[in-house]
């Protein structure tokens, strides 16, 4: 179901559902934005979440004011998040290069802060991740003990300048781990209980989000935790992995311990989307929330009727995300029945069937690179990995066809080389290791040929890409 279809449902038990743009690499454009509020407001949620890393107004040039263009954006954002209904999250983060013992920093962020709220922002965030765990101005080392103590003075100076309609979110610098540890738990001891803190769960990037462990940072925080779920970002290190599946394992019952769940995105914004919509699901009715079916529908709304079919084969290969570790699990079906009828059935229909799939795989893949195609926008988004899919599919073409002729064997490692070659150097997570794998032990099967030569110009890794 559209999320427009959910908005007479009743009331989500999250008081907090959104949106960060919280990632690493180049920001989102402010169409984009704009886009996106509208997006997130119609599937129930009701925050964005405005601090990209490589904003300079946020991080490296915190003290700047804004002007011109800058200020316009920012009040048309503010604008169309309050048309919809949405709370606008204005974050700041000047961890890199604040001096905590500085009553002019201190005034210098306040003002900040207070020039947004002039906009008519009134839900802030102080975000304190990925900044250095020691204190480092020689002042600060003499006016605080530890950087727990430079940071309960830095918050508390912020939040006793707001009124009290505005809200305040800290990010904190340790915001992963089972939620007990000390930092954590003297940071949440000595600031004020109204002061939310957001937090990753067990890992920066987690499998899970689990009830116990909510309940345990609640206890030792004085407050439920806000989640920053990072998913589905896919920034820095994972810059090769395509997340756009489903949302899962998150606790059905975390709003017992939890205000709610704010999801960073990934710089693929029309990508985005498809995991954005999931997540709007599950916080809806996280009890009744069901992955797959609201995967499918996700896939419907982002890639359109015309188009959906072909983007989902190629969807079943990029499952792969720190919350499913599932490569391909319909081509893995598909290649495990393979093999084994291969070894102990009847090959020629083993193969045939391989054919079939792998053979749509490629017209999925030409169709949706060659257009013309619903959402041009995440198709060039997906191109690499679509690409990608492309050179897999041809691979399972060849390898069904060299199972039909009985060829495997002794001419594999001749002409599948070259695929695995080329998956290999295009370093895009498609097919995870189950095509690679597989590849790799026909290739070993076969001997390793000094110089492979090129397979046929149709089936050619190199040929369309
Ligand atoms: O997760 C947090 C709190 N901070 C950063 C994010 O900005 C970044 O996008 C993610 C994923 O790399 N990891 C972080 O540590």
């Amino acid at each position: 179901m559209s999320g427009s279809q959910h908005t007479h449902s009743p009331p989500s038990p999250f008081a907090i559902r959104g949106v960060i743009e919280g990632f690493y690499g180049p920001p989102w454009s402010h169409e984009q934005r704009l886009d996106l509020i509208g997006f997130l407001a119609e599937r129930g949620m009701n925050t964005f979440v405005y601090s990209p890393k490589d904003d300079p107004l946020v991080r490296h040039e915190w003290r700047n004011p804004y002007a011109g263009t800058e200020l316009a954006r920012l009040a048309e954002l503010i604008a169309r998040c309050s048309e919809h209904g949405m709370s606008f999250m204005y974050c700041l983060s000047p961890g890199l290069t604040i001096r905590y013992s500085s009553s002019e920093d201190h005034e210098m962020l306040t003002a900040k802060y207070t020039a947004v709220r002039e906009l008519g922002v009134t839900n802030f965030g102080l975000l304190l991740d990925d900044i250095p765990t020691r204190l480092q101005h020689p002042e600060d080392k003499t006016a605080f003990t530890d950087l727990v103590e430079a940071q309960q003075s830095l918050i508390g100076s912020v939040f006793s300048q707001f009124t009290s309609d505005t809200h305040l979110t800290v990010c904190p610098t340790q915001y992963w781990g089972d939620g007990t540890e000390e930092y954590i738990t003297r940071l949440g001891s000595g600031i004020d209980p109204r002061i939310d803190l957001f937090w990753t769960g067990r890992a920066i990037c987690s499998p899970t989000l689990d009830l116990n462990d909510a309940a345990a940072f609640a206890r030792s925080t004085g407050r439920p935790a806000t989640y920053w779920d990072n998913y589905p970002v896919n920034d820095v290190a994972m810059g090769h992995e395509l997340h756009i599946g489903p949302y899962q394992g998150r606790d059905p019952q975390l709003f017992r311990f939890s205000t709610g769940i704010i999801a960073n995105g990934m710089e693929l914004f029309e990508s985005s989307k498809i995991p954005f919509a999931t997540i709007a699901d599950y916080l809806r009715d996280p009890e009744g929330y069901a992955p797959e079916a609201s995967w499918k529908q996700a896939l419907l709304d982002v890639v359109g009727p015309e188009d959906v079919a072909d983007f989902s084969l190629f969807a079943d290969t990029v499952r792969f995300s720190c919350l499913s570790f599932d490569d391909a699990p319909d081509l893995a079906e598909a290649l495990e029945h393979f093999t084994f009828e291969l070894e102990y059935g009847d090959r020629a229909l083993a193969a045939s069937e391989l054919l079939q799939r792998a053979e749509s795989m490629v017209q999925a893949a030409d169709r949706l690179l060659d257009g013309p195609v619903s959402n041009p926008q995440l198709i060039s988004e997906v191109r690499p990995w679509l690409e990608s899919f492309r050179v897999g599919a041809h691979a399972l073409v060849a390898i069904a066809t060299l199972a039909a002729d009985g060829r495997l064997d002794s001419d594999g490692s001749t002409v599948l080389r070259p695929f695995l070659d080329k998956l290999r150097s295009a370093h895009r997570r498609v097919f995870g290791d189950l095509l690679d794998m597989t590849l790799a032990e026909l290739v070993a099967a076969g001997g390793s040929p000094p110089a492979p030569p090129a397979p046929p110009a149709s089936e050619s890794p190199t040929a369309r890409d």
